[in-house]
């Protein structure tokens, strides 16, 4: 079955074609032809990733899915949460953002978090909606090289390790991403 990813980001792409495995033929938005930002003004995950993948279905009228992800920070009130890719300023600066949210979170002891990832479904015109959530903390300092966004400062619930310092195999295992895409993997399975 051929779906539609519609992401721009190409690290997304790379972990949901490593969960959903070779079943599936996940098609690029740049594979589609569509190069344009598409816009995320929704005021909740939910409603960006249903509002991406409708962009996407209107288009090229493929079956699709879409993610929204953001980080929810306790101490924060839930911040940045919905505008975690505009935190610190209007484009998509991963350094900027995480040095905001260091310095936001500078003194407090409480740094519990989770990552949640919303991925909305058209499939046959129809919308579904799957949710993903890792808990975890905030480090004090950055920790690895690998993933992206703010991944050098997450340490998922139990782990030693942030995000950053996992390979994607390990990262995907425990995931908010991985786990919302693994059910729309046994959701696409089951009508398949
Ligand atoms: P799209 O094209 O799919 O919208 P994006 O990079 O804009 O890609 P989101 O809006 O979902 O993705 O991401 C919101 C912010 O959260 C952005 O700053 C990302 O870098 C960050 N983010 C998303 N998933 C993440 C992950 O798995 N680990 C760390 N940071 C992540």
């Amino acid at each position: 079955m051929k779906i539609v990813f519609a992401t721009n980001n190409a690290h997304k792409l790379d972990e949901v074609r490593q969960v959903v495995g070779e079943e599936f033929e996940i098609v690029s938005l740049r594979e589609c032809g569509i190069v344009e930002d598409i816009p995320e003004n929704e005021p909740t995950l939910e409603g960006n990733a249903l509002a991406k993948a409708r962009y996407i279905y209107e288009r090229t009228g493929m079956n699709c899915f879409a993610d929204d992800t953001g980080l929810e920070v306790d101490a924060l009130g839930g911040e940045p949460g919905v505008r975690s890719a505009r935190y610190a300023t209007d484009g998509h600066d991963d350094e900027a953002n995480k040095r905001l949210l260091l310095e936001r979170l500078q003194g407090e002891e409480m740094r519990s978090a989770q990552f949640r990832t919303a991925v909305a479904l058209i499939m046959d015109g129809k919308e579904y909606l799957f949710e993903g959530i890792v808990r975890g903390e905030i480090a004090l300092e950055q920790h690895g090289e690998g993933g992206f966004g703010y991944d050098p400062l997450f340490f998922p619930e139990g782990g030693e390790l942030t995000f950053a310092q996992m390979s994607s195999e390990e990262k995907n295992a425990i995931s908010h991403r991985g786990r919302a895409v693994r059910k729309l993997a046994e959701f696409l399975q089951k009508i398949e």
